[in-house]
């Protein structure tokens, strides 16, 4: 079995899926880093992998899979079947899933579009109609915070995901505690995570640094 994980550090994807690789202890992942900068993801063996040539891309032997929310429930349920992470009873699942759709279809497509100008198309500024998405991206969340966790009293693959995108938002539009307090909470309990700080704390620092080295 050869697995290969094709990443960015500064992804918020990428980063999720990194993540889920050691919070459910998946051995002998090899880490590809890929030249972004040098346009290594828009080239034709890339793109042989994953033709939509976005990272993260999961390669295990020949099967490629690409999106971090499809990369993480394919480890989990080909390589750690009984993971509190993503349980098998249809509600709890269901909840998980919801949320990772959310952050699919919310969360980082909001904080993908406020930078993608400023990183691709030469703009100063971030346009006030994208962070006020964000924000609601928080409005959302803090609502959903009605236990501990992201989706209730365990810790699952929809805090991991929400702590990418979220504390990538942060860099973007810092999180008001007052606004927020469950959220402000919650981001401080993921800061005691290993792989918190170990993945997605430089990560997002990283991505925070581009964009204010790009913003007049
Ligand atoms: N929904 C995808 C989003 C992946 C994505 O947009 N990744 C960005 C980097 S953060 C990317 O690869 N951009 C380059 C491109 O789209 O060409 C996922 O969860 O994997």
């Amino acid at each position: 079995m050869v697995l290969k994980l094709y990443k960015v550090d500064a992804s918020p994807p990428a980063r999720a899926a990194l993540m889920t690789i050691e919070a459910a202890n998946i051995p002998n992942v090899e880490l590809v880093d890929v030249k972004f900068q040098e346009g290594e993801h828009l080239e034709e063996e890339y793109l042989k992998k994953n033709p939509q040539h976005t990272v993260p891309t999961l390669e295990d032997d020949d099967f490629y899979i690409w999106d971090s929310h499809a990369i993480a429930v394919y480890l989990l349920t080909k390589y750690s079947k009984n993971t509190t992470l993503y349980p098998s009873d249809p509600k709890q699942r269901a909840i998980i899933d919801q949320r990772l759709h959310f952050d699919s279809g919310i969360l980082f497509p909001n904080l993908r579009g406020s930078i993608e100008p400023v990183l691709y198309r030469g703009e100063k500024s971030i346009k006030q109609e994208a962070l006020n998405k964000i924000k609601s991206g928080y409005e959302f969340s803090e609502k959903f915070l009605t236990k501990r966790w992201i989706a209730g009293d365990e810790f699952t693959l929809a805090d991991i995901f929400f702590m990418a995108s979220i504390r990538s938002s942060h860099e973007i539009l810092p999180i008001d505690g007052a606004e927020f307090p469950k959220l402000t909470a919650w981001l401080n309990r993921c800061k005691e995570l290993d792989y918190h700080k170990k993945i997605n704390e430089p990560g997002s620092v990283q991505l925070g640094n581009v964009i204010r080295s790009l913003l007049s």
